[in-house]
């Protein structure tokens, strides 16, 4: 389903067709992703850092203070379009485990510290997290061991929120040894296994496997068909 840029972004006045969307992501990991979907779909794309080195400056980060990946979401698009003057995408994502009640939910970036910033690099932090939550679902039966990765995409112009999509992956908590496996992805992907198989981590997934599986993979299709069908309304 490849479509051309200009019936994609030409949707709508608000994102002129010449301009790329820009991802508004600090993480290396979800740009590579997304702009893997976003451009398999017709859709050019730019990192955040990227144009910061074409324009030779450094945006500030929002703070996440919101208690929905929704809200949170919208906080980082309307920011950073705000700054660039651009159409931004951001997403908002993480882990809702059954057996905690939907932890870590929107803190799943900074679980191990309670939500708390520190000085911790993102792979110091995504061990710490993953240690955690294996800690946490100790002697936890494997039907209470449910979990799904949730992903909000919210795009925004520099006036308010244009488009706001959700999409979920699937999956169960392996257990301590089972877990965590595989070098692929980020976060919690080593002790994340894939339903309705459980065979497999979301680590353990080639790259084009897991953006047809995951939630951000969901999420950035609905983006696609919203802008598609928003283009043919005209
Ligand atoms: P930005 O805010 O800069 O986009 P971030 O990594 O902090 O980057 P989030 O606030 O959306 O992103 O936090 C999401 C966290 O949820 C992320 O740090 C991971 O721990 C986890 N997560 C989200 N998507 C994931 C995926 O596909 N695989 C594994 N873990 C994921």
């Amino acid at each position: 389903m490849r479509r051309d840029r200009a019936g994609v972004l030409g949707l709508c006045s608000a994102m002129p067709a010449s301009q790329p969307i820009v991802i508004a992501t600090g993480n290396p990991h979800k740009v590579e992703e997304l702009r893997a979907i976003l451009g398999g779909l017709g859709v050019p794309c730019i990192g955040l850092r990227e144009l910061e080195s074409t324009r030779s400056t450094t945006f500030i980060e929002p703070e996440e203070h919101g208690s929905t990946f929704e809200t949170n979401a919208a906080i980082k698009a309307l920011s950073y379009a705000q700054q660039t003057g651009l159409a931004c995408l951001a997403d908002d994502s993480g882990l809702e485990i059954d057996a905690l009640g939907g932890r870590p939910g929107v803190i799943s970036s900074h679980y191990c510290t309670d939500g708390r910033e520190t000085g911790m690099t993102r792979a110091e932090r995504d061990a710490a997290n993953n240690a955690r939550v294996l800690g946490e679902l100790q002697g936890v039966p494997l039907e209470r061991r449910g979990a799904r990765f949730v992903c909000v995409m919210v795009l925004a112009n520099p006036s308010g929120v244009l488009l706001r999509v959700r999409g979920t992956f699937e999956g169960r908590i392996g257990e301590l040894g089972e877990v965590p496996r595989g070098s692929h992805g980020f976060g919690y992907d080593p002790i994340f296994l894939v339903a309705p198989e459980y065979l497999q981590t979301s680590a353990e997934l080639a790259q084009e496997d897991k953006n047809r599986l995951s939630h951000r993979g969901a999420a950035a299709r609905a983006l696609a068909a919203a802008l598609e069908e928003r283009s043919l309304r005209g």
